[in-house]
């Protein structure tokens, strides 16, 4: 839950829609699904009959007040719209999702939004709460042609009651259906609260759905035990959807990237064909612009992208080695020009360009405050541009209405699902006036030398800690919230949090970050099958690279008289190694540096 209190001083959150059909409750979407409920005597209507999993599926674990936890395997594959799925991402707050695992939380979209996240399969997506009572939750398959989750006895957040539901997959028919054992108690603020519940489904661009339900309306669709509402698939043959998108671009959060100046960077996206047509070749085009907005790269490629639901990554032909410190934004975007959904045409990254002593920053000072109503929290998760990277302080912009101590929180990524995990240092400070607060760590040796890191800063009192946002694109998509567990912020494609990295200026020298005098050139960096490392090495010496996975675990060694070294993605026993980032050591290198080399099949 969250509220947002203080004053905005400037607000330009702008939403981009797609042409989008919302369609009269019990009308067929576009596509040609409609439900019908077992309230009415229509032929087809569905009856409630509970089908328990409980302590017969598997118990999913670790679901909290809003997180995500998955996928989970179908066991089979099952049409869902034009695509077929196969597994599911399982949200605490009532609702199952394919292929997206950004978190839905309040306030809750409508069904359907090309809001992230996106096929949405929602019985009851609404502020429920995992960490109250004794919930449960699980999933169940007889691995041919059904698939069930039941959410058992869970709270709605601050509220009283017990809600028991499920989502059955049937292949057989291809329709899904919700079916209500319980529902008691009332979203916070109550069920025509704003934005505060949707049922329905949508589909994998969030243009095309269903709503059963939306803010307790309509009342006569109203929730109740043994209801059980049918979602009916009829496809047209007409049917056509032509749709690109830009899944993402860098990395798989397309999240901001720090780079030291005259840096090579290679500029790479993955692309999807969304729709459900066989398309020409179109266009990927590459853009980066300067604080100013002035273009600083620009570059482009042909894709060939073109089976519905194939993806494909694509390498850039033209690097970019940036030459002066600040700001920069890097835009990818599909140019398919049958394209019925602009929203999802373009990525934005955030690119900041910085010297080994600056501090780390995805802000441009605040331009809007937020506060939890529960002891919650924020956090900025940091890759460095270089390892090892030293890390002495904190900056935090807040206010507080009355003096409250913070802790801030110094990090490794060694959690759950690369969350914050062990806490490396932390030191505490007390909040006032809305104001920029430096925190210094007692401990001045942190030294993170592979991954990334976290500095995190939660609230024990409610209302209390207002924090300083940024509103302004682009955005890191680096921002991580506390609810009772880590995860990926809902305010993450929208807001930047004023809490920056500070490393003191004055210690270069001790710290050993000079360049490195043989900085070896990756091609192709991401790459699918091979990467050729190249280096120099005149007099032919014995040289041996280590890879490392972003745990700092040596996944592979490589050894080489040659000015190259080849790696297949394997580890050390052949096995292929996941999509992702790795670092390629020289452990012959007197400077010791670390380079990144990306995976992306
Ligand atoms: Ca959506
Ligand atoms: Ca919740
Ligand atoms: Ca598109
Ligand atoms: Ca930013």
């Amino acid at each position: 839950m969250l509220k947002i209190i203080g004053v905005f001083l400037l607000v330009t959150i702008s939403f981009l829609y797609c042409q989008t059909k919302i369609n009269n409750i019990n009308d067929a979407d576009t596509f040609g699904y409609f439900f019908l409920d077992s309230d009415t005597n229509v032929v087809g209507a569905p009856a409630f009959h509970w089908v328990s999993i409980y302590n017969r599926g598997t118990r999913i674990s670790g679901l909290a007040d809003d997180n995500v936890k998955g996928p989970v395997p179908l066991g089979f594959s099952f049409p869902y719209y034009w695509e077929n799925i196969n597994n599911v991402y399982i949200g605490s707050n009532g609702y199952i999702s394919y292929g997206d695992n950004f978190l839905s939380a309040f306030p809750f979209q409508s069904l359907p939004s090309v809001s992230r996240p996106n096929n949405i399969i929602a019985p009851l997506m609404s502020d429920l709460d995992f960490s109250a009572g004794t919930p449960s939750c699980w999933y169940w398959t007889n691995a041919l042609d059904s698939f069930i989750v039941e959410f058992d006895s869970v709270q709605f957040w601050s509220s009283v009651g017990l809600n028991s539901f499920q989502v059955i997959f049937s292949k057989r028919d291809s329709a899904i259906t919700f079916q209500y054992l319980k529902v008691s108690g009332a979203p916070y603020g109550g069920w025509n609260a704003l934005n505060s519940n949707s049922v329905g489904i949508e589909n994998n661009i969030g243009n095309i759905g269903l709503a059963y339900l939306k803010d307790g309306l309509p009342v006569s669709q109203t929730l109740h035990d043994s209801l059980a509402i049918r979602f009916i698939r009829t496809v047209s043959s007409s049917f056509e959807m032509h749709d690109a998108k830009i899944m993402y671009t860098l990395n798989k959060q397309s999240g901001a990237v720090f780079v030291n100046p005259g840096t090579t960077m290679n500029i790479w996206t993955k692309v999807r064909n969304t729709g459900n047509i066989y398309e020409d070749w179109y266009s990927i085009i590459a853009s980066i612009t300067d604080s100013v907005g002035n273009p600083v790269y620009s570059s482009m490629e042909d894709i060939f992208c073109r089976v519905p639901g194939m993806a494909d990554s694509i390498v850039f032909d033209t690097t970019w080695i940036p030459s002066t410190t600040g700001q920069y934004c890097l835009e990818t975007q599909v140019a398919l020009t049958s394209d019925m959904c602009r929203c999802n045409d373009t990525m934005q990254v955030e690119l900041r360009v910085v010297n080994n002593n600056s501090e780390l920053a995805y802000d441009n000072e605040p331009n809007v405050f937020f506060s939890w109503n529960r002891p919650a929290g924020f956090a900025n998760q940091f890759v460095p541009p270089q390892y090892p990277w030293y890390v002495r302080g904190a900056r935090v912009y807040a206010s507080a209405p009355s003096p409250t101590d913070i802790t801030i929180k110094l990090f490794d990524d060694n959690g759950p699902d690369n969350s914050p995990g062990d806490i490396l240092t932390q030191a505490t400070a007390t909040i006032t006036n809305p104001n920029w607060y430096f925190i210094q760590f007692s401990d001045p040796g942190i030294t993170i030398s592979d991954g990334s890191f976290f500095i995190g800063v939660t609230s024990t009192i409610a209302n209390q800690l207002s924090f300083g946002l940024d509103t302004i694109p682009p955005f890191s998509h680096r921002l991580w919230e506390y609810t009772g567990t880590w995860n990926p912020s809902r305010y993450s494609l929208s807001r930047d949090l004023c809490l920056r990295s500070v490393t003191f200026v004055g210690i270069q020298e001790q710290m050993g970050m000079n360049p490195v005098s043989t900085q070896p050139i990756i091609i192709p960096n991401p790459f699918n099958k091979n990467a050729v490392i190249h280096f120099t090495n005149p007099l032919r010496q014995n040289k041996t690279l280590h890879i490392y996975n972003t745990t700092g675990t040596i996944v592979r060694t490589i050894a080489t008289k040659e000015e190259f070294a080849i790696w297949d993605g394997r580890n050390d026993a052949g096995l292929r190694l996941s999509n992702g980032c790795y670092f390629v050591y020289f452990i012959d290198e007197p400077t010791k540096s670390l380079h990144k080399v990306i995976i992306a099949r």
